[in-house]
């Protein structure tokens, strides 16, 4: 071969090559489902190396005859249609199918509990296997979080939807992953709560903890004491016209909700935080005399008055109604900062609360202050502020649930040039959010005692949707995977990637969020 040859030659095979990887590409790109960022991470991923792929004629089939299965069946269907375009039939079968997606009850390793699944793909056939329909659900997050961003889209999106093949087995580390969202600050509609579930839903969370009282307003209808949502539901922090929501409104948020497999946490705040309901009923004051609505932020001012037949009656009244609105087996009376209520009053007011509750079939979560009363057996201690309160309940026997202010308190700043929010329990980066163990944070508070973890976003200073949606993306997906996921598979290095590429199903969720520094977020919108 001359020179000019060899040169000729060596020109075709670099071309040749080129043009095989370009064609590889376009043929077959590499899939690998253990390269995919879910959160929370899952117990274990294996990747097949190949591709299902979601098309026009896929349909949803689900096993057997249980309505509820069908249900989330159906909401799999709401889920991928608007995006893709396509139909996504939801049938049932008697067995399983050669292709489509499958979702099915039997089967399952009985050691993942009901939110347990286990989710196997194959070029075919797209398996979700649990125990329980609400398992399954589970997985119809993670089998949102391996479909391209783009399937959160509302409207149709050019695309191929694959789904890398493999199989993912998971399960729960705590059985209470929540948040909070205080409504009494600053009310929010029905439609805003339901944008916030829907958050909770796709992280596995399974609690939303409603702040219905505080001293600013009361925002769920009590049809024996009506006053309470007329007058004091009728303005909020900044002296807004407030608002509430009537029982059917709320049982409109609770369907919702239990459709997602989330439990609503009521919480009526008392003794304290409750200048609303000392507005909208003199009789509810030691001195007789109703007082003025109160829309700044101070707290610690309001107080019950504990000596006072009258306040049991209405305690029992107002449980007794939210008791029957409530599903769930928790009733969150507050407790918190009490400041003016004298410490040999508290104690026997939360004594008596407690049994109000537990006369109405529920069981109390209480703030941490709650420790100082005589905590019944199924107590739940909301620990936030006080090392030794909770330690305290814990003496008692009762269990914990863990929402340190200066971890997991979403109202809390990112850092000091964040305009919304507060920062008393210091600022809390995306990083600070995820790295700590809700079962080593405390000393004296170790798993055993724990039942989960829950975030509370207070709402002082946050007055819509959006201000929501900054100051809870994207701290929210990591308060999910310390409920989800051991402590031993968490690590900030390997979360910030999966969480980085979540800000694109974020900007495809219509997420207005903080695209903190530590994160190398996607480029563009
Ligand atoms: C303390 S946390 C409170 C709330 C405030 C919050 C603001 C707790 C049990 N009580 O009343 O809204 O700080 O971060």
């Amino acid at each position: 071969m001359n020179k000019l040859k060899q040169i000729h030659a060596f020109a075709a095979l670099i071309l040749s090559s080129m043009l095989f990887v370009q064609y590889g590409c376009a043929q077959k790109q590499p899939s690998d489902l253990s390269a995919e960022s879910i959160i929370p991470k899952p117990v274990s991923v294996t990747a097949g190396g190949g591709y299902f792929n979601l098309r026009q004629g896929t349909e949803i089939i689900v096993d057997g005859s249980s309505e509820e299965l069908l249900k989330v069946g159906h909401y799999l269907a709401e889920r991928l249609r608007p995006a893709t375009g396509y139909k996504l039939e939801v049938k049932t079968a008697v067995k399983e199918p050669g292709r489509g997606i499958y979702l099915t009850l039997s089967g399952a390793d009985p050691a993942s509990g009901n939110e347990g699944y286990e989710l196997t793909v194959t070029e075919r056939l797209v398996k979700l296997t649990a125990a329980a329909p609400e398992g399954v659900f589970r997985g119809v997050q993670t089998l949102r979080q391996i479909l391209p961003a783009a399937i959160e889209k509302a409207s149709v999106q050019e695309g191929s939807w694959k789904i890398p093949t493999g199989t993912v087995t998971d399960y729960p580390d705590y059985s209470y992953r929540g948040a909070m969202l205080d409504v009494a600050r600053h009310f929010f509609s029905v439609e805003d709560v339901k944008r916030f579930t829907d958050f909770l839903a796709f992280y596995k969370m399974n609690v939303l903890h409603l702040h219905l009282s505080d001293d600013q307003g009361w925002r769920i209808e009590i049809r024996s004491w009506p006053n309470l949502t007329s007058h004091g539901g009728s303005t909020q922090v900044g002296g807004g016209k407030g608002g509430f929501y009537t029982q059917e409104q709320y049982a409109d948020i609770v369907k919702y909700a239990g459709e997602r497999y989330i439990t609503i946490v009521p919480e009526i705040d008392m003794p304290g935080h409750t200048n609303a309901a000392l507005a909208s009923y003199a009789e509810l004051n030691c001195d007789g005399k109703a007082r003025e609505l109160y829309t700044g932020t101070n707290v610690g001012f309001s107080t019950l008055c504990t000596g006072s037949e009258t306040t049991y009656k209405f305690i029992d009244d107002v449980i007794r109604e939210l008791a029957a609105m409530t599903p769930g087996r928790y009733i969150h009376i507050g407790g918190d900062e009490s400041h003016v209520t004298k410490v040999e009053d508290y104690i026997p007011f939360i004594n008596r609360v407690q049994e109000i509750v537990a006369a109405h079939g529920k069981q109390v979560i209480g703030w941490d202050e709650i420790a100082l009363a005589t905590l019944k057996p199924n107590t739940i201690a909301q620990c936030w502020a006080s090392e030794k309160n909770s330690n305290a309940a814990i003496g008692q026997g009762a269990k914990i649930l863990m929402a340190p202010a200066r971890k997991a308190y979403l109202d809390m700043q990112y850092d000091k040039t964040t305009k919304l929010g507060l920062h008393w329990a210091g600022y809390i980066e995306v990083d600070a959010a995820y790295n700590w163990d809700p079962a080593t944070l405390i000393p004296g508070i170790v798993k055993e005692n724990i039942i989960g973890i829950e975030a509370p976003l207070w709402t002082e200073t946050i007055t819509n949707i959006d201000e929501i949606e900054y100051m809870v993306f994207p701290r929210l997906p990591g308060y999910a995977e310390i409920g989800w996921t051991p402590a031993a598979s968490r690590n900030w290095d390997e979360y910030k990637m999966r969480l980085a590429s979540h800000g694109e199903r974020f900007s495809a969720m219509g997420i207005d969020y903080y695209r903190s520094p530590l994160v190398s977020w996607p480029q563009g919108k």
